[in-house]
């Protein structure tokens, strides 16, 4: 039977996912987008296809339905949620954890520091698993929205070796784990080689998203070394295609 990540220590599951190969598959909700109907739909689709994990969060949250997306999927699956938060206010205790992004890929002071500082004192009361996480915009061929929002440069898509530097000053820092993200609807995806050089730099757990929109692609970003497969906006538009995502993910693994 296929090996579920369980509610709680998933920052640990997903290090010994990491280290015995197990590649894992992740559907990402933005509540923004989601009206019920929809919600349902998804998150019943992915629980029947053996998605991993759910991360919702959005770069710009212009509704209030975080709680109650949070809500539904707790309702209606056993799969854990992570919060992947677009700003500071975007926290709640009805997630089972929290990606607690640090913006590496960039120079802005608030999205590297500031907003920890500001959350921390909140997230120390939290029952919500913290995870350390290197954040990382690559350029995926338009400017999007989180590189709008944040303000920040992406990394070229071109220069892998920026990449696994940054990569490996996350690892340094005690980061626990490494996120490469071309943004939500990209129109390329991070690329395969440099992911590898990625792979090759760090030892952490890689979440690779952002323009993965055929399984096809899901797979090799997933044979590049990636860990994480993160899919978003192509599931908004076609959820029945999460059975074939999560498959060419999982068949990679033996086990
Ligand atoms: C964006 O990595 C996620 O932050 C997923 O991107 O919506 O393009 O799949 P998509």
């Amino acid at each position: 039977m296929k090996k579920k990540i369980q509610h709680s220590n998933i920052l640990q599951q997903l290090a010994t996912a990491r280290k015995s190969q197990r590649k894992l598959f992740v559907v990402l909700i933005d509540p923004d987008h989601a009206d019920t109907g929809n919600l349902e739909d998804i998150i019943s689709k992915a629980e029947s296809a053996g998605v991993d994990l759910l991360f919702v969060g959005g770069s710009l949250m212009v509704s209030d339905s975080m709680d109650l997306c949070l809500e539904t999927i707790r309702q209606k699956s056993h799969i854990p949620s992570i919060l992947f938060p677009g700003n500071p206010i975007q926290l709640s205790d009805k997630a089972d954890a929290l990606l607690y992004l640090s913006l590496i890929s960039g120079r802005n002071a608030e999205l590297l520091i500031g907003n920890h500082v500001v959350t921390a004192p909140l997230l120390m009361q939290s029952r919500v698993q913290v995870m350390p996480t290197g954040y990382m915009l690559i350029d995926g061929g338009a400017p999007t929205t989180v590189s709008y929002i944040s303000n920040t440069l992406p990394i070229p898509a071109d220069k892998p070796d920026i990449a696994m530097a940054t990569a490996m000053a996350g690892q340094l820092l005690g980061l626990q784990l490494i996120y490469l993200d071309a943004g939500s609807g990209a129109k390329n995806p991070v690329s395969t080689k440099m992911i590898a050089k990625v792979r090759n730099a760090v030892d952490l757990p890689i979440i690779v998203g952002g323009g993965i929109r055929t399984p096809e692609q899901a797979a090799q970003a997933a044979q590049a070394g990636a860990d994480i497969i993160v899919v978003g906006n192509q599931l908004e538009e076609n959820a029945e295609l999460v059975f074939e995502m999560a498959r060419a993910v999982h068949s990679l693994n033996f086990a």
